[in-house]
């Protein structure tokens, strides 16, 4: 498959839905339409709703029914940048290439632009067609855990109470795991709920997620010491300057990228109970995210 057309094809196809479901930039309050809009059409990547619907495709679902939780995953993901990026959390003035939403419009407008981002992903998912298998509770239910105080936010705060303290690998791997892992774990779980997937299916996913998402961030903090902030499109070398929580800081640039080979390797794996062909766009997903590292 030509990976630079496919994900060409399904960032357009996420961004014209994104663009449906978001109030128009006019709409009232004007000022937080325009900021969630800045924030959401600056240029990410969209690997959750990608991720997602790759694995749709996996199951031999349709694209359609899974569209608006592809889109709830990257209304939430662009929340917690939006107020990852404050200046209470990391202080970051760059993000996707510009200038992050605080240093735009303030910071009480983005603590409301992230709020309200994460409610409309809410709004967003009671739009998806459930399947036989899982129903409209059980897909609020998958994607609030994942974003809720035990995963996504644990992780954040986990993060921000290492900060500056040496942290034994363990407790590293936790953070990773929640800050990162279980978005692109429940991205790819739900893309395989909307489609039906038998259990079986659904668990090898999940594996599947999980050791993806923890190589990611691996690879997210091996790019932070050696890439220039111009390649990253936000402030490089933050991580060690913060004295962050990291695997480059805890176990050595080294051993790190031998870490998110094996975590990749593992990932291709879990892959076995789907064929080659209909899991192609996981695999090649897979790669991707592990060629990033340079
Ligand atoms: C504020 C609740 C709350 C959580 C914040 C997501 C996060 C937790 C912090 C952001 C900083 C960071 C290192 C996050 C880890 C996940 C990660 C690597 C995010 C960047 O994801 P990409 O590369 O970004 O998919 P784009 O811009 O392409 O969407």
């Amino acid at each position: 498959m030509n990976l630079k057309s496919y994900l060409l094809t399904r960032q357009k196809l996420v961004d014209s839905a994104l663009d449906r479901y978001l109030p128009k930039a006019n709409t009232k309050p004007a000022t937080l339409h325009r900021a969630m809009r800045y924030s959401l059409f600056a240029g990410g990547k969209r690997l959750r709703p990608i991720l997602c619907l790759a694995s749709v495709e996996a199951c031999r679902g349709k694209i359609k029914d899974a569209l608006p939780l592809a889109c709830a995953l990257e209304c939430i993901h662009t929340y917690s940048l939006v107020h990852d990026d404050l200046p209470s959390m990391d202080n970051d003035d760059f993000r996707r290439g510009r200038p992050t939403c605080h240093k735009v419009f303030g910071e009480g407008i983005a603590v409301l632009t992230g709020d309200a981002l994460l409610t409309l992903a809410f709004e967003i998912v009671s739009r998806a067609k459930p399947s036989r298998r899982y129903d409209m509770t059980m897909l609020l239910g998958e994607i609030a855990v994942a974003a809720g105080s035990k995963k996504l936010i644990a992780g954040q705060v986990a993060d921000l109470e290492a900060e500056g303290k040496n942290v034994a690998r363990r407790q590293l791997q936790f953070i990773h795991e929640n800050k990162t892992a279980a978005m692109l774990r429940s991205s790819v779980r739900l893309g395989a709920m909307s489609a039906n997937a038998d259990p079986r299916k659904l668990s090898a996913i999940t594996r599947f997620g999980q050791q993806l998402g923890l190589a990611f961030q691996i690879i997210d903090d091996i790019l932070d010491v050696t890439q220039t902030s111009q390649i990253l499109g936000k402030s490089a070398g933050k991580d060690v300057a913060a004295k962050k929580a990291t695997y480059p800081a805890v176990i050595g640039l080294e051993k790190s990228r031998a870490e998110a080979k094996r975590l990749t390797r593992r990932a291709h794996n879990s892959l076995s109970v789907f064929s080659a062909g209909d899991a192609g766009p996981l695999h090649a997903l897979a790669n991707y995210l592990l060629e990033r590292e340079y």
